[in-house]
């Protein structure tokens, strides 16, 4: 199933699902012989955030296999009847021929022989003829094997509730699977079957939570038929392969299966819980179904009816915050970590999680010793804000592409002891791949491996986050299509003040790059590029390496995007590939960066008239190029269209008249002209600090100081 559902809001139409049932087919006190004992296991003594079953526990769960391995979960209802989610059967809206699957039964781990299990093959699928996709609701199937299990300790039936059985919201109910440990992170060997104790949510707390935007503006509604099971925090949750599987409830001494694992926005996010199938609104599409098999599915009457309707006020809205990324202020960073080896200086890294600490490899790690990695462990210690006494560490594990110089000089350190989570120390947040730091983002820089020692008192750290498109060209190859937002970048750059020392272009710092979001701080880059002196630095993106990170560590935290702006007017109206070169390598034309209004009018101190651009040329640069006195300012939109932007101020290679204020008079002097709608003029979010940094106005009109500011430009050395 798709990770991401990109949800069109507007198809979600709350309706009652036609073919599910509202506690109607058989009322509670029309008993029927109960001719099969559901729901009990006889104790013997994934799943995000869970851990290994005992064996014998879930005698009701079934693996489902396709092509040789396993796909989805399933519950055994009878011995001759399997339910579960309708979308592990369907490819492009057909139903998969059932001889393609067979179901296992008794197993507790799927790795080597499958002691005491056994096998059914599939003699028919069914699926509710209004099913079509899974936000739509409706998503179970019933499968009827070929021949009936072979009921024993490891093999029983789970209750099915009645359409009239309420679950009372809050209540802790177990959701089991061989699914995915976090998104995109199978389980590993020896597959033994994960359980996770997940909290029922009432509708429209469920409701409240998917109305959350989150990346990309994705919201859901919960339909009728569908039920949530989660913590709004996240970080317990199913994942993909546990599809079909059950969510059960104990009462009573018996398991009902409240729902069967369905979808959700990827797995153990923030404010996005589980979507389950609600079983009960089902009883009698299943009866159906089922109808004369015998023993078929026990649904046996609710032990104890809840006494008070479990319906709960609709203004129940309580959404989780990020616990990771708080700091104090900018510089007091409650995660920062140091990293105390025997011999050699502090190495600076962040907590991640209660338990892991990312630091560069290249600390403990060194080029002459082979890359063997260090085994005295004992002697580190991490040195952690407010904790009393140093920790200590447990295991260090090494970027499998860990070098000298890269993009994945990176490390994990374990800690002996899982610190306390407070104020401080608190981890930081870290992006997930799909990450987009917008452009403006505000940034700081935080010390990183073995650092310079600390900056001088005047030093700048704040640093602005440029367009994508201008780091990537920058730093990229000529003619390369340029990510676009939501696929990882391969470089960050930040616009920063560097300290003027002359010929210090900080060679030796190692630099973190700390990008803000609604309040929250994440680690967005590490280390800039060894380039010298060229402007912007880079910095290598932390976003690819989440689903390293989050592997190792099971539960560092991995936090959603928390500012967007995907209106027709942002990033996107920028060119998608590096530009073009004439053929003899000799630039056409000079790029040049468009400074955001805010460094624009910090740097001329607010005596531009409105709508004035402000552009910077790399330093030494600014005559390279064959240019006309009153170059125009042309800018490429997404389709490819190159719109003029703005006319050079006469006097000024630096400032352009924006065209877009003059459209009016334009068109009514040439008839002919073309006007874009609105798509060819730059477009900066909005928010931040209007405050000019102190060394920013100094700068004005010394193009020696303009180039501190280091916006550029030249793609190629021609
Ligand atoms: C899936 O892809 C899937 N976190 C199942 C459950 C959830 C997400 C995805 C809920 O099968």
């Amino acid at each position: 199933m798709a990770r991401h559902l990109l949800l069109p809001v507007v198809m979600l139409v709350l309706s009652p699902i036609p073919g599910a049932f509202q506690d109607s087919a058989l009322s509670p006190t029309q008993e029927e012989p109960e001719d099969l004992d559901c729901g009990r296991f006889e104790p013997s003594t994934r799943i995000v955030g869970g851990s290994d079953a005992q064996p014998g526990t879930w005698p009701w769960q079934v693996s489902l296999h396709h092509g040789g391995g396993h796909i989805c979960g399933g519950s055994l209802i009878a011995p001759s009847w399997v339910l579960s989610a309708a979308h592990c059967f369907m490819t492009n809206g057909t139903l998969e021929p059932a001889a393609e699957w067979s179901v296992l039964l008794g197993v507790h781990s799927q790795d080597g022989p499958l002691d005491g299990a056994h096998t059914r093959a599939v003699a028919a699928i069914v699926v509710p003829v209004n099913y079509s996709q899974v936000e739509l609701g409706a998503d179970l199937a019933l499968l009827h094997l070929a021949s009936p299990a072979s009921l024993g300790p490891a093999v029983r039936p789970v209750c099915l509730p009645r359409a009239s059985h309420r679950f009372v919201h809050g209540t802790a109910c177990w959701a089991t699977g061989w699914g995915d440990v976090q998104e995109a992170d199978p389980l590993p060997l020896p597959w033994v079957l994960q359980e996770v104790e997940l909290r029922l949510l009432g509708e429209a707390t469920c409701q409240c939570l998917y109305s959350q935007p989150g990346p990309f503006n994705l919201t859901l509604q919960i339909l009728p038929g569908m039920l949530c099971a989660g913590y709004p925090e996240g970080r317990r949750d199913t994942c993909q392969g546990d599809s079909g599987g059950p969510l059960v409830c104990e009462e009573g001494g018996r398991w009902f299966q409240a729902g069967i694992t369905s979808f959700g926005f990827g797995c153990g996010r923030r404010n996005r819980p589980g979507v389950f199938t609600a079983v009960a609104t089902y009883e009698a599409w299943i009866r159906e179904q089922v109808m004369g098999s015998e023993p078929g599915p026990a649904f046996p009457t609710q032990p104890q009816k809840p006494q008070s309707d479990p319906q709960e006020p609709r203004e129940n809205c309580t959404i989780a915050l990020p616990e990771c990324g708080k700091a104090p202020r900018p510089g007091a960073w409650p995660w920062e970590a140091q990293v105390m080896v025997p011999g050699s200086r502090p190495c600076h890294g962040a907590l991640v999680s209660e338990s892991w600490v990312l630091a560069p490899a290249s600390c403990f790690l060194h080029p002459s010793s082979s890359d063997s990695p260090p085994r005295d462990l004992d002697a580190w210690r991490v040195l952690l804000p407010s904790r009393p006494r140093a920790e200590r560490v447990a295991r260090l594990v090494q970027h499998e592409n860990a070098s000298w110089e890269d993009a994945s000089d990176l490390a994990l350190l374990q800690l002996r002891t899982p610190v306390n989570l407070s104020a401080a120390p608190r981890p930081v947040c870290l992006p997930h791949p799909e990450h987009y730091f917008l452009p403006g983002s505000r940034c700081r820089l935080a010390r990183w491996g073995r650092g310079e020692p600390a900056l001088g008192p005047g030093a700048l750290l704040e640093a602005e986050l440029l367009g994508g498109w201008w780091c990537h060209c920058l730093y990229g190859r000529q003619g390369a299509a340029v990510p676009l937002p939501g696929d990882p970048p391969h470089a960050l750059c930040p616009a920063y003040q560097e300290e003027e020392e002359a010929g210090s272009c900080w060679n030796d710092s190692r630099w973190s790059l700390l990008c803000q979001e609604e309040g929250t701080w994440f680690l967005a880059g590490i280390r800039d590029f060894p380039s010298d002196c060229l402007r912007p630095r880079a910095f290598f993106p932390v976003q690819t390496h989440g689903p390293w990170i989050s592997h190792v560590t099971r539960g560092a935290y991995l936090e959603d995007q928390l500012t967007w702006d995907w209106g027709p007017d942002g990033e996107e109206t920028e060119t998608q590939t590096c530009p073009p070169y004439t053929q003899h390598g000799v630039p056409v034309a000079a790029a040049v960066s468009i400074l955001t209004p805010r460094i624009c009018h910090c740097l001329y101190q607010g005596i531009l008239p409105p709508g004035t651009l402000c552009v910077l040329y790399a330093e030494g640069q600014e005559n390279r190029c064959e240019m006309t006195s009153a170059p125009p300012l042309l800018c490429q939109t997404t389709e490819g269209s190159w719109v003029l932007v703005g006319m050079a101020v006469q006097g000024s290679r630096e400032l352009f008249a924006a065209i877009g204020p003059e459209e009016a008079w334009i068109s009514q002097t040439v008839g002919e002209a073309h006007f874009l709608p609105s798509s060819g003029s730059p477009h900066w979010p909005t928010g931040g600090s209007n405050l000019c940094p102190p060394e920013l106005a100094k700068a004005s009109g010394s193009p020696r100081a303009v180039h501190f500011l280091l916006l550029l430009t030249l793609l190629i050395q021609s």
